[in-house]
């Protein structure tokens, strides 16, 4: 069963829209087994975005990720790292197809709302970066036999 991080991006929580990308996730029949809300530091932004250090974007990525609050939430599900990637849409919200979270409310790429890991060596990496390992809970849920 494979698990992914997934942060809801300050744009997201300023725009009421945790509930909607959370609850999209779920109903996919993905299960929530870590969830926090923290306002990242720059120590914290810049360990966790280190691979775009030296890019044009980078501060303004850093910037924006402190800016205000975010919530990060550990996914765990069948092929969940793949299947949020898809539910997320392109990096650039301009190029997200309609039905992913970015093509239906994202319009620029420095706000595009939700990150999501996009490896499982990268998911567990960063979940490491949020996540100790008595936070993230083992559990089951009835529904799980009606959905993989
Ligand atoms: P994250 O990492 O936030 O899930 O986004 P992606 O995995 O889809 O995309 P990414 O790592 O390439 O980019 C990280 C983050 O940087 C912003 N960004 C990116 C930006 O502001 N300008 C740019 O040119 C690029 C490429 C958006 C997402």
């Amino acid at each position: 069963m494979e698990r992914s991080l997934v942060l809801i991006k300050p744009d997201a929580i300023q725009r009421g829209l945790a509930g909607e990308i959370i609850t999209r996730l779920e109903r996919k029949g993905l299960k929530i087994v870590a969830l926090k809300m923290l306002h990242m530091d720059k120590a914290l932004a810049q360990r966790h975005y280190a691979v775009h250090k030296g890019k044009a974007f980078f501060d303004g990525l850093v910037n924006f990720i402190t800016s205000s609050p975010i919530i990060a939430i550990v996914f765990q599900g069948e092929n969940a790292v793949e299947i949020i990637r898809q539910m997320m849409g392109e990096t650039d919200p301009a190029n997200a197809h309609p039905g992913t979270i970015r093509g239906d409310f994202g319009i620029d790429i420095g706000y595009n709302l939700i990150h999501g890991s996009d490896s499982l060596e990268n998911a567990s990496k960063e979940i490491d970066l949020f996540f100790s390992g008595e936070e993230i809970l083992d559990y089951d849920r009835e529904i799980d036999k009606w959905i993989s």
